[in-house]
């Protein structure tokens, strides 16, 4: 019991008229409740207040069987007895809410009928529903009193409060929007974890949302929360993905770079494929390739590892994109190999010539002369690469006043860098400095 008087001190019990003795508070408990307990209860706090009206009545009904069952031995079923019908323990049948007939009350009398066979009306002119308003339908125990249909308790005047609907207006209403308040019909449709014409009846395991329309995708194809459609532990089955496991897994951008996605639901494991760009790779595009991995630069050439490309430094007997291609007088057997010296020593040797012609009219001092210019490469032909003994160039050099030298060098270095994509390099490997 709920004081709103704002009174204090103690709390005066009654069952029945008689004063019940060691009861004080506005709760009273009731030990070991059977049929004995039922009776009228009455509270208050001062004999005034009772004498004004200011009290608290109320009666408890005990049934002599648990719900649904009826009999001596409370051994025999009851129907389903609906739309508020409550079940007799003596006889197993249903007594009807005002408004309903039927051995299951499942007969509606219509706007304002009530009775056993809906033989009365609340109004004899008219069958607006309104004229049941204010009165309280009693019958027997342990149906007792109620309001009639939609009419909210005590003083069935007004009706049912938004989202309940039926007898004493106790039932939940489990509409989009308010229900009808007899009968609980919803015209827009169930909220969510809810089905059937009065959205009275739970979704069936694997669904969920309004009107149990949505389907539950969890793991093991267990049943998700059917308000919310969270599957326990928010374990997704494969392909799906999201809060509520309702996302197909390209909603969550998985592919990198560029790459495009595709959800494929019948392929397994991971339930997409990633179409990636240039140069990556992996499932979700997010590896760059490894263009050296399949070993593309032959006879020797190193690979350097690129963006979406690769390039090769050849050895020095090959070039090309993958030093596939030989160079030409290059070979090991035999020819003169270009191999760049690392150092040129070069020997300048005077031999004394006559050159016919020369001489009187002193043209040339100190005699003609030719002079021939050896060059050697250090080390060179040890290798068997050089033959006639490192002969490189021949000098000869004029008569007229002194010696001098005509150099001819061929190419000295064949260097090449081979690249796929850019640009050889052409370098010599010996310093220029170092010829002498
Ligand atoms: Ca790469």
């Amino acid at each position: 019991m709920t004081d709103s008087s704002g009174g204090s001190g103690p709390v005066i019990w009654r069952k029945d008229g008689s004063i019940i003795s060691g009861e004080s508070e506005l709760t009273l408990t009731i030990d070991s409740v059977g049929t004995q307990a039922t009776g009228v209860f009455e509270c208050y706090r001062t004999e005034e207040q009772r004498q004004a009206a200011e009290q608290a009545i109320m009666r408890l009904i005990v049934r002599s069987c648990p719900d649904g069952k009826w009999g001596r031995g409370c051994d025999q079923d009851c129907p389903d007895c609906e739309n508020g019908g409550v079940c007799n323990p003596s006889d197993g049948r249903c007594m009807c809410a005002p408004g309903f007939m039927g051995d299951t009350c499942d007969e509606a009398c219509g706007s304002n009928g009530f009775g056993l066979e809906c033989e009365y009306k609340c109004s004899d002119e008219t069958d607006a529903r309104e004229t049941c308003a204010g009165r309280l339908f009693c019958i027997q125990d342990p149906y007792a009193c109620s309001c009639y249909i939609g009419f909210k308790p005590p003083e069935c005047q007004d009706p049912c409060d938004e989202k309940t609907f039926g007898v004493n207006c106790l039932k939940q209403c489990n509409c989009k929007e308010q229900c009808d308040v007899v009968n609980g019909a919803c015209d827009d449709g169930c909220e969510a974890g809810w089905e059937g014409g009065d959205c009275q009846t739970e979704c069936a395991e694997g669904k969920f949302g309004e009107d149990c329309t949505e389907t539950c995708h969890c793991l093991d194809d267990v049943a998700c929360d059917r308000f919310t459609g969270r599957c326990p532990n928010d374990t997704c089955a494969g392909g799906w993905v999201g809060e509520i496991c309702q996302d197909r897994p390209c909603s969550e951008d998985p592919c990198q770079n560029d790459a495009t996605c595709l959800d494929t639901p019948e392929e397994g494991p991971d339930y997409y494929t990633c179409t990636c760009t240039e140069g990556w790779e992996g499932t979700n595009c997010d590896q760059e390739i490894d263009e050296c991995s399949s070993d593309p630069c032959q006879n020797g050439g190193t690979c350097t590892d690129e963006f979406a490309q690769y390039s090769c430094a050849c050895t020095d007997k090959y070039e090309g994109d993958n030093c596939e291609v030989e160079i030409p007088c290059a070979g090991e057997d035999g020819g003169s190999p270009y191999r760049p010296p690392s150092r040129l020593n070069l020997t300048c040797t005077v031999l004394p010539t006559e050159i016919p012609g020369a001489g009187e009219d002193g043209g040339m001092s100190g005699g003609g002369s030719l002079g021939v210019m050896i060059g050697e490469i250090p080390g060179a032909g040890e290798d068997g690469g050089m033959s006639g003994g490192g002969s490189l160039g021949v000098l000869i050099g004029g008569a007229v006043g002194g010696v001098v030298f005509l150099a001819v060098l061929g190419s000295l270095a064949h260097y090449l860098i081979k690249k796929k994509s850019k640009p050889a390099v052409v370098k010599p490997k010996s310093d220029p400095a170092d010829y002498e």
